[in-house]
């Protein structure tokens, strides 16, 4: 995800990072490659050189911090510029007093607003939400059985027009609320058209839908592979509909971040959930700081553990956490996470959040292969040795090698990366704070 802006960033701080104090000229050197960056990640140009006036201002500023290297000083404004410029907090749905709270999800054909419509359910019925999903999209005529499948896979009902009635589907949204009140649903979720082009007859059909059921939440469904022209397409439909926020979809993708990154600045609307992948389980809700730190190849700690959460032992995931905060994360308790991770099925989108991975393997898929190799290496070890891999010399090596089947490569490899995760998560759970909530960048750089 943005993996080419992440590497290029990546690349521009690694160089800082042997630096002693930077002079003006150095920053106005860091400021143009960030610069140069973020347009290649197709960012609207105009939050591009609102971001960069204010780091470089920051940066030659009096925020002189003694505690931060020159490097970890300029990380840490552009860290907190880019949550900026993604939104700053993180957004909500709005509720609506009076039930049901109705969100409408428009956008260009294909975008994702179908599966986001599932999506979205899903997500609100596991908060121990009453959903119904609505099928005002006539257009295409697939679409009414595509969205009924979905419903069917999450138990949640789907309101659609008569299969012999008329097609009408300003009538569809205006009966689902009847629907909502008869079956007791509090959100009522609304699939609508989409097109290739911005046109008046959807715009016309979208405002009569919208007009029909009064959304609490009329949300843009932008797919982020379009880049800066998806920033085009939300400026339009807000002026037409009137949106509240932005769905972006298939970040999982080779997207350069160009529209995450322009979207909140140029229409004015933040992003409250991404799309990360095809799978119904692939949404989040946006938070803009945890972005960032992705961006910046900090992994994403809270989402990882959040994520962790649904999926994991509640017992395992609070015993993780706690051994994280006092920096007692051993080898056992690697294996237990990586157990747990191999229950949560496909894994490469979570192992991709852990902390400290470098780039490379960051983008190295994993598969359920090499977990079960990592698994085999760290049974082969004896308990001592999961508690204190230092004791784990050659000769161990070799042994723990031929008893997982592996070759040596792999358990230095393995014993290398644990290493780093550990001390990424020391770096964190050390200073005063235990808990990891609430953590600031320095907390995390500070380490280095
Ligand atoms: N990788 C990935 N694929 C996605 C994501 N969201 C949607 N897709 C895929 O994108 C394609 C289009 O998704 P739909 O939900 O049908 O899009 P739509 O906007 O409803 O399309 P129309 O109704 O035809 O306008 C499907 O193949 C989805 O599986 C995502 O976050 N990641
Ligand atoms: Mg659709």
């Amino acid at each position: 995800m943005f993996d080419s802006l992440s590497d290029r960033l990546d690349g521009i701080f690694s160089r800082l990072r042997n630096r002693g104090k930077l002079t003006e000229r150095d920053i106005d050197e860091v400021a143009r490659e960030i610069r140069l960056a973020l347009l290649e990640a197709d960012v609207n140009i105009k939050v591009v050189k609102g971001f960069i006036a204010r780091v470089k201002e920051r940066a030659n500023g009096a925020e002189v911090q003694k505690s931060l290297s020159p490097a970890q000083q300029v990380i840490k404004i552009v860290h907190e510029e880019l949550v900026t410029t993604l939104g700053g907090v993180s957004g909500k749905l709005s509720m609506s007093p009076k039930p049901p709270t109705v969100v409408m999800l428009c956008g260009l054909q294909g975008s994702g607003k179908t599966t986001a419509s599932a999506k979205l359910a899903r997500l609100l019925k596991s908060q121990g939400l009453q959903v119904l999903l609505v099928a005002a999209d006539l257009q295409r005529p697939a679409a009414v059985e595509q969205l009924r499948i979905l419903g069917e896979r999450l138990d949640v009902p789907v309101w659609s027009a008569p299969d012999d009635g008329p097609k009408d589907p300003v009538a569809v949204a205006k009966s689902s609320l009847d629907e909502a009140a008869r079956l007791g649903k509090n959100i009522v979720i609304v699939d609508t058209a989409g097109r290739l082009q911005v046109d008046d007859e959807l715009m016309g059909e979208l405002v009569r839908v919208r007009d029909a059921v009064r959304p609490t939440n009329t949300l843009l469904v932008v797919d982020s592979m379009t880049g800066q022209e998806a920033v085009n397409v939300a400026v339009t439909f807000n002026e037409l509909v009137g949106l509240d926020g932005i769905v972006l979809t298939k970040i999982d993708g080779d997207a350069r971040g160009g529209a995450a990154l322009s979207v909140k600045e140029v229409v004015g609307k933040p992003i409250l959930f991404v799309g990360t992948g095809e799978q119904l389980d692939d949404f989040e809700a946006f938070h803009p700081d945890r972005m960032a730190s992705r961006i910046l190849g900090m992994g994403d700690v809270l989402t990882l553990i959040e994520k962790a959460e649904e999926v994991f032992d509640e017992g395992v995931a609070a015993k993780a956490q706690e051994q994280m905060a006092k920096g007692q994360f051993t080898l056992e308790d690697f294996l237990e996470q990586m157990r747990q991770v191999k229950k949560m099925g496909p894994v490469g989108n979570l192992l991709k959040m852990l902390p400290g991975l470098p780039a490379e393997m960051r983008k190295a898929e994993l598969n359920e292969g090499e977990i079960g190799r990592i698994e085999a290496i760290i049974c082969s070890m004896t308990p001592a040795e999961r508690r204190d891999p230092a004791l784990i010399n050659g000769p161990r090596r070799v042994r723990i090698a031929e008893g997982s089947g592996t070759a040596t490569s792999d358990v230095n490899a393995l014993l290398k990366q644990f290493k780093m995760v550990q001390q990424m998560m020391r770096s964190m759970g050390g200073g005063k704070r235990p808990k990891l909530r609430g953590m600031d960048l320095s907390e995390i750089t500070g380490g280095k």
